[in-house]
């Protein structure tokens, strides 16, 4: 190897080891390989050499340029991992299994009351159901009977996907999987069909005390022979006892949804003035709680069931709205705030 190619090398080498900083080592990159570098002067320089040197001059030369690059590249590599580990070295110890000081952790409130629900309702025998926030038009409308341009779309304008899948705008968007994963047991040895499903639900509307573009609600559907509405009176005002901790009469007033008929709005008892009538109430005794009604036969053809043999009912319970009555909270916007202050304050026991 040529005598000044050589030597550079071992400067390179010797250079390299005292380097303890990334910009020592940019300035160092730019002396030897920037435009005015020495590897890049030696190339310049082989224009003054005869012909027969050139070309082992020059294989000697790019081998360095390579032997520098590569170098300094691992070089790099080793300061930035070194400054890493001296960035991590510098953190606090954190102990993430010690127990908590003075701090405990809380459910959200709608959690909790969705937790009370569910247990609530399984032990009428019912099964909580898991489904995904995001589904497509056929679940979320089609399949209950919302066909496309149907004007109850207007109600639930939601947020939609690049490929056409849609972020559900009601639990109800799951009854179709419900009918088709329970049918078969319903038909070959006569189990009802008892599911609930708590989910969250997206609608692109304007926000204000009562409503958020993001909430959630628990959908509930029964199917059976000879299912009525006095069936979906006595679960409602069974699971409303429960949450309330006090007895909840609950009534009905006629409703419009596609996928029920007999449609209705389940109103209940008020909280506050127990039916006398005060201004949580509109003076009227009742707060409006949760759409509900008889499954519409087009949604259980849909789902695989005969209408003609079975019946259901369905309903399609606010939870969100449900925390803020059990709660007393007035804001629905506190509840999606990330305030802990206010958060942290419900507890299992309310
Ligand atoms: C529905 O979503 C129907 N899928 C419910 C249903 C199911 C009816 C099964 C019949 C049978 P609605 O749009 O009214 O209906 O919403 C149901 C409940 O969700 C409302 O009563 C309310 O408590 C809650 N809700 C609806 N929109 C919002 C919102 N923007 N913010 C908070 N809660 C909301």
């Amino acid at each position: 190897m040529d005598e000044k190619v050589l030597s550079l090398k071992e400067r390179i080498d010797k250079e390299l080891e005292e380097i303890s900083s990334l910009s020592e080592l940019d300035n160092m990159r730019v002396s030897y390989l920037g435009k005015k570098g020495s590897i890049t002067a030696l190339l310049k320089g082989m224009k003054d050499l005869a012909a027969d040197q050139k070309k082992a001059f020059g294989a000697d030369v790019n081998k360095l340029k390579e032997f520098a690059s590569q170098r300094i590249e691992e070089k790099t590599e080793e300061l930035r991992r070194r400054q890493v580990e001296a960035e991590i070295a510098s953190m606090p110890v954190f102990d993430v299994s010690a127990p908590a000081e003075n701090c405990t952790g809380s459910y959200h409130p709608i959690t909790l009351v969705q937790r009370q629900c569910e247990a609530i309702f399984r032990s009428m025998g019912f099964t909580v159901e898991d489904y995904s926030e995001v589904v497509t038009d056929y679940e979320c409308f089609e399949a209950v009977n919302i066909p496309k341009d149907h004007p109850a779309r207007d109600m639930q304008d939601t947020y939609y996907l690049e490929n056409g899948q849609l972020l559900k705008s009601q639990t109800t968007a799951a009854q179709n999987a419900i009918l088709r994963k329970y049918g078969p047991a319903l038909k070959e040895n006569g189990v009802p069909i008892k599911a609930v499903f708590p989910g969250r639900c997206f609608r692109n509307e304007a926000t204000d005390a009562c409503h958020e573009n993001t909430f959630f609600q628990m959908e509930g559907v029964m199917v059976d022979k000879n299912i009525s509405i006095s069936n979906l009176i006595y679960f409602m005002e069974t699971m409303l006892s429960e949450v309330f901790q006090k007895e909840i009469k609950v009534r009905l007033r006629p409703g419009f949804f596609p996928f029920v008929e007999p449609g209705f709005e389940l109103d209940i008892s008020c909280l506050f003035c127990g039916g006398e009538g005060c201004p949580s109430c509109k003076h009227s005794g009742w707060l409006e709680l949760c759409p509900c009604g008889m499954i519409h036969p087009n949604v259980l053809r849909e789902g695989g069931i005969d209408p003609d043999e079975y019946t259901g009912f369905a309903f399609g319970l606010g939870l969100t709205r449900l925390a803020m009555m059990k709660y007393g909270i007035k804001d629905i916007r506190d509840l999606n705030s990330g305030n802990l202050r206010s958060l942290s304050q419900f507890t299992d026991d309310n």
